[in-house]
This record gives C-alpha cells, sequence and structure tokens, in this order.
C-alpha cells in the first residue's frame, strides 16, 4: 500500500466527531479526552510532516493537559530546538484536524506535501511522552497509528513532565554539534539538572527544607527521582520534603493542588502541613509551572509568583553580569504579559533599571521576545517561564578571563547557571532549583524576597459571553479594537480609579472572556474588574 493509502486505513479507525471544530490554540488541543482521538491521530501527521519539512530533524509531541481536570487530555509540537511548534503549523495542523471525511483528510495532507515542498522520501523522526492520565495510553496508540501509517520513526518515552520531552527534543537535534544540549535520556536530564545545581551553590547551603506539591501529576515521581541526584542540604544540596504526589487515584490530579489552584484561589494546598515562613511551592500537572508561597506570622498566605520569580531571577543575574565584568556587553531584559502586576513592572523598570516587554498570553510569544535579549529573563504571572542566553552570552561566560577571584567566581556561577535553566521551556523543576540557588546565595528567607515590592490588589475574573470571538486586542493585548466603543468605555472606568489599570481579552484556552483589574486597594480592584465585566458582557 502507498503512504496516502495507509493513512487513509488507519484514519478510518480515528473518525472525526462530525459537529466539532478544532483549534491548535495557545496549548496545543485542549478538551475532553473523549473528544481526542481523532485529533490525536491528525497531529501525528502533522508532526511527522513536520520532521519532513525540516529534512528528518526530530519533531516532540506532548499527551497533557497540564492543570486541567483529570477528564481532560490534550497534545502539543514541539519543535527541533525544543521550542513550541512554528506559528504557521498551527494552521496547518489545525487544518488537518478539522478535515471532515478520511478521504479529505488525505487531501490536505498531500496538498500540504506540495505546497510546502516536503519530500515524502524524507525520513520522519518523532518522540513523544505523556503525563499521568489515564487517557493518556489510548491517545498514545492513536499517535501510533499515524506514525505507522506515515512511515515515521518514533521513540515512545513514556511518561515524562513536558519540559523534559521538551530537553529530550533538543538533546537529540544538537546531538554532536558544539550545541549539544545534553545527554539523550530522562537519566541525562536529572544528572545535568543536578550537576548545575551543586556548581550553582557554590558551597552555599539552603535552610531547612522546602514543602513541594505535585499536583498529583508527573511532577511527583520526576521529582521523587531527581531526589536521588541531589545532595541532602547538610552536604549543600537540598531537602524536599513532597506533598500531593498520588499518581494512581486519577481523580486526585489537581484537585485541591497544583499552581494553578494556589494562585487563583490565594491559598496553600490543604495536604501543605508547612510551617509558618517555611518554603513552599506548588507545580502544575504537568511540571512546567511553579509558584512559591509561604505563611507570614504577620500577614497569613503570600504567594511569590511567576512575577516574583522573574524580578528574583533578573536581580540576581543582573548583579553577576555586574561582578562578572559583563554588565556592557549583554543586554538584559524581563518580558511580561499584560497580567504581570504593575509593582513588578515597575521594580524591574526602576529598582532593578532593566528594560522590559511585554507580549501577548503564551509562552511562545513570551520565548521569542525574550530571545531578542542576551540574557531574557519571561515569566507569565501563573508562574510559566524560563530564562533564555543567548550565544554570546555563553560564549563570555565560558571565555572572558577573570581579572579578580570574585570575577572568576562570578563567572562560574554565570556557567551554571545556564546549565541549570531549562532553555527549551519553563520548566517547575529548573525553576524551583534556580529559587533555591537565588536564595541560599543572598541568604533570604520568602520574607526578604516577598519584601521587594508589594504587589497592587488586583482581580482576575472570567466572564461568560455569547461569542468570544468578537473580542479583537491590539498593543500585547492591552488595548479592545473590538467590539467598538467598549475600550472607550474601560477607559473612562479606569481613569476613576488611583493606579487602575484594567484590560478584556478572549481566552486562548477556555470560551470565555478573561477581564483583569488592579487598583490602589483590595476593594477598589474588585469594583473595577466587575464593572468592567459588565461591560463586556
Ligand atoms: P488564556 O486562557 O488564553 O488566558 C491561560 C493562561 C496563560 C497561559 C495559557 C496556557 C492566564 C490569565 N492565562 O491562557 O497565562 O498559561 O492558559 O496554558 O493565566
Ligand atoms: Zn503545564
Amino acid at each position: 500500500m502507498s503512504s496516502t493509502d495507509n493513512i487513509l486505513a488507519a484514519s478510518k479507525k480515528h473518525p472525526k466527531p462530525a459537529d466539532r471544530v478544532f483549534q491548535y490554540g495557545t496549548a496545543g488541543f485542549r478538551m475532553n479526552a473523549s473528544l481526542l482521538d481523532s485529533v490525536v491521530f491528525r497531529a501525528g501527521l502533522t508532526a511527522a510532516l513536520r520532521s519532513r519539512k525540516l529534512g528528518g530533524q526530530t519533531i516532540g509531541v506532548m499527551i497533557t493537559a497540564s492543570h486541567n481536570p483529570p477528564e481532560d487530555n490534550g497534545i502539543k509540537l514541539v519543535d527541533p530546538m525544543g521550542e513550541m511548534l512554528e506559528n504557521s503549523w498551527e494552521a496547518h495542523s489545525t487544518e488537518l484536524a478539522n478535515a471532515q471525511s478520511d478521504e479529505e483528510l488525505v487531501q490536505i495532507y498531500k496538498k500540504l506535501e506540495a505546497s510546502l515542498k516536503i519530500s515524502p522520501e524524507t525520513t520522519a523522526r518523532v518522540i513523544f511522552a505523556r503525563d499521568t492520565r489515564p487517557s493518556g495510553p489510548k491517545l498514545v496508540a492513536a499517535l501510533v497509528d499515524a506514525l505507522e501509517a506515515t512511515g515515521a520513526e518514533y521513540t515512545d518515552y513514556k511518561t515524562l513532565t513536558t519540559p523534559q520531552l521538551h530537553y529530550l527534543t533538543r538533546c537529540i537535534n544538537t546531538e554532536g554539534t558544539p550545541q549539544s544540549y545534553g545527554e539523550i535520556s530522562e537519566k541525562g536530564y536529572y544528572e545535568k539538572l543536578s550537576s548545575a545545581f551543586k556548581r550553582a551553590m557554590k558551597g552555599k547551603t539552603t535552610s531547612g527544607h522546602i514543602t513541594v506539591d505535585c499536583a498529583n501529576g508527573v511532577g511527583g515521581p520526576k521529582l521523587t527521582e531527581l531526589i536521588k541526584y541531589l545532595d541532602k542540604a547538610s552536604e549543600g544540596g537540598i531537602d524536599i520534603k513532597i506533598v500531593n504526589d498520588d499518581v494512581l487515584k486519577a481523580e486526585s490530579l489537581n484537585h485541591e493542588c497544583g499552581a494553578d489552584y494556589v494562585k487563583t484561589k490565594q491559598r496553600a494546598p490543604p495536604a501543605s502541613k508547612a510551617g509558618p515562613n517555611e518554603r513552599c511551592c506548588s507545580l502544575d500537572g504537568d511540571a512546567d509551572r511553579i509558584i512559591y508561597y509561604f505563611s507570614d506570622p504577620e500577614n497569613g498566605f503570600r504567594l511569590l509568583d511567576g512575577d516574583k520569580i522573574a524580578t528574583l531571577a533578573a536581580s540576581f543575574i543582573g548583579d553577576l553580569t555586574r561582578e562578572a565584568g559583563l554588565a556592557e556587553e549583554l543586554k538584559i531584559g524581563v518580558v511580561q504579559t499584560a497580567y504581570a502586576n504593575g509593582a513588578s513592572t515597575n521594580y524591574v523598570t526602576k529598582s532593578l533599571k532593566l528594560p522590559t516587554v511585554c507580549t501577548p498570553t503564551g509562552v511562545k510569544w513570551l520565548h521569542h521576545a525574550a530571545t531578542k535579549f542576551d540574557v531574557g529573563v519571561y515569566f507569565e504571572a501563573n508562574g510559566h517561564g524560563t530564562v533564555v542566553f543567548s550565544q554570546q552570552a555563553v560564549k563570555a561566560f565560558h571565555t572572558k578571563e577573570p581579572q579578580s577571584p570574585a570575577q572568576k567566581n562570578a563567572l562560574d556561577t554565570l556557567c551554571a547557571l545556564y546549565d541549570l535553566i531549562n532553555q527549551t521551556v519553563g520548566d517547575a523543576l529548573s525553576d524551583m532549583l534556580l529559587v533555591e540557588v537565588i536564595l541560599a546565595h543572598k541568604s533570604w528567607t520568602p520574607k526578604e524576597w516577598d519584601l521587594t515590592y508589594v504587589d497592587l490588589p488586583n482581580r482576575l475574573v472570567r466572564v461568560e459571553v455569547g461569542n468570544r470571538n468578537l473580542f479583537k486586542t491590539t498593543d500585547a493585548e492591552r488595548k479592545l479594537v473590538e467590539p467598538q466603543g467598549v475600550q472607550a468605555q474601560i477607559d473612562g472606568l479606569v481613569a476613576k480609579f488611583k493606579d487602575g489599570r484594567s484590560f478584556a481579552r478572549a481566552s486562548g484556552t477556555e470560551d470565555a472572556v478573561r477581564v483583569y483589574a488592579e487598583a490602589a486597594t483590595r476593594s477598589e480592584a474588585d469594583d473595577l474588574a466587575a464593572k468592567v465585566a459588565a461591560v463586556v458582557k
């Protein structure tokens, strides 16, 4: 049989639900798992096409729905350097996902081959993994059917965190080159992180232990594994206490735990029994997001979100580049979205004296903007982010001749941070070790970190609207251009509030419009959010 016959035959086993329209959004395809069989099959075809288009470079596929409830699942494609799938391919993937029949699917597949000049003779290579959701194995079977039908070579990495899959994708595609990213194995990931952590600590010590809430997701077993590679705190390492690591009880995933729960509910997960001033963090269901928090004896629950992690990292790396004598040479910047607290933006520009850039929501936009700097720090307020270094920066860290022991120290630490920080995507495990390194170097408790700046009171509300696609934005989603007249009303409301700021945009992952508001006091922020929500509705 020809490959098109194979695809046609295989597709018949994965029929598309007739009444559904699918879209590759900010988080790939994500929905109730029962609707995903055809979507995953067709995303497998997209992955193979993408690999062939890139001359047989390996494409990654991750099956996960991150912080969504256990009954959901999703699929995302990863480009060769471990980055999110290139934008134009989201449209190709969407087109394949929506073909109305098996025959039409094959037609679109052939059309894409022709229009994108893809040779069917080129070997396609794909690797994939999944999180711990019960629907994972069945969706993997659909993916494998697609890869076999199109004749792709593939490797199943079973369960991994999303960032581990990104790591492996980059390792495979850089193997044997000067940019080689690491050993191509899960073990290689743990070894790289643990050895970099040790070098970055430089004999400093972490105090007490950290409680890590693993959202009852894949981060639990993977952190348990990572711990085996880390020294104890008494030996210059770290003591980690894990909570919410039950991956056998499927319904417990992201239930009353995890980064999204902590961020939206503004409280610690009930299972966490950490004492006052103890460091705590929560991962999300696929361990690409992290949020810190602690209980302050005076002020109660205190959240240290993505903005606080970004500012901590930017301040530390900024100091190191100055100590290393590289401040003139290297451009450092912080990339945020409109959801970043205004106080954090202020802190970066006024106190750290670093530039900030605002991009639309979605990690791919932040990542792209961050690569424009030599050191690009990017985080969404919800805890998804990382720090990316330019080739020039990495070269400078490794080749600059130190003029003093202090300079050597700073350069060594920068080299270690480059290895510690996942360069492909936000990685909760890597980000946690980064925060721990910084707090140890600064001898800071979470309270001192919290005091760097005070968040403006803010409120995020979800508004159900008739058609969210009517909401069109500009200026990195901070202003509405449609529906006409709505922005003027929002501006009018904002002007009445001290330190007021508010915007509305259509969610890319849920059928709703999100309204965000900030103001000088809690009640004013709530009031502004409610008024803007009423305008939008
Ligand atoms: P949407 O639904 O487009 O607001 C949400 C998060 C994003 C990002 C994506 C992907 C907020 C306000 N939005 O996007 O930051 O994480 O999901 O998961 O938190
Ligand atoms: Zn996630």
